[in-house]
């Protein structure tokens, strides 16, 4: 896979690309990661890249012609040529479903916006998607990005040690995970579940399937319910 990232703020990216799992996968080739700063195709001697609203009104919006040069540029110099996904509070909620869909694909590219956002012109005839990755305002597409690789990278084949551990976490099969424990038995008098040390391996998935959906239920009816939805759906046809 290659993910080519379009931003303001490259060194936002230095250190989580080298660290832990998506540096692994770098590492191990499974992943290609270029970073451009769009405000080296610029055009004019200032490297402006932001202007302000056309309408009037408060804040700047960043420009249409540095970022149609970067994403050509990207599109024609490395072969590069998935969707082009806009980093937004307006976009689409990223979920985990989408996560597997896009490590599915040869590579994508993140564009970062900033300031009050980008030229609509932008959106309305570059952008295949827009993300947001929840209900909270950042200061820049940067962050989000970085979420959006990590949950994309981890899914690749030879990213992660234990290859079974994404199928069985939180929301793949639409439940949040039941609790881990490990040594000591007995720590400061806090015990673990007895069951978890029976060796009785049916009733342990029993007591962690119970576990999942007591959480679930607990702490996000909305996702039970969904999943009791399609439950029900695949049933009925
Ligand atoms: Cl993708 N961008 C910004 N600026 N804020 C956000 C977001 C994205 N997703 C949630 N909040």
């Amino acid at each position: 896979m290659r993910i080519d990232v379009l931003t303001l703020f490259p060194e936002m990216f230095e250190g989580p690309f080298k660290a832990s799992i998506i540096g692994r996968a770098v590492e191990a080739g499974a992943v290609e990661i270029h970073v451009h700063n769009f405000r080296e195709c610029a055009r004019d001697k200032h490297h402006t890249v932001d202007d302000a609203p056309f309408g009037g009104g408060p804040g700047m919006v960043l420009k249409p012609e540095p970022i149609f040069d970067a994403v050509e540029k990207v599109r024609s110099g490395g072969g590069q040529r998935g969707p082009l996904i806009y980093l937004t509070p307006k976009g689409r909620q990223f979920t985990q479903s989408m996560a597997r869909d896009l490590s599915s694909l040869d590579g994508f590219i993140l564009l970062c916006g900033r300031y009050e956002g980008v030229d609509q012109r932008v959106i309305d005839h570059l952008v295949d998607l827009e993300l947001s990755i929840g209900d909270y305002v950042l200061s820049g597409g940067e962050p989000a990005a970085l979420v959006v690789a990590d949950a994309v990278v981890r899914l690749l084949p030879g990213a992660l040690g234990d290859e079974a551990s994404t199928l069985e976490e939180s929301f793949s099969d639409g439940l949040l995970e039941y609790p881990h424990y490990t040594r000591p038995a007995v720590y400061r008098d806090f015990e673990v579940p007895p069951v978890l040390v029976s060796g009785n391996h049916e009733a342990i998935r029993q007591w962690r399937k119970e576990q999942s959906i007591n959480i679930t239920n607990s702490r996000r009816p909305d996702l039970v319910r969904r999943t009791h939805t399609l439950e029900a759906r695949n049933e009925n046809g």
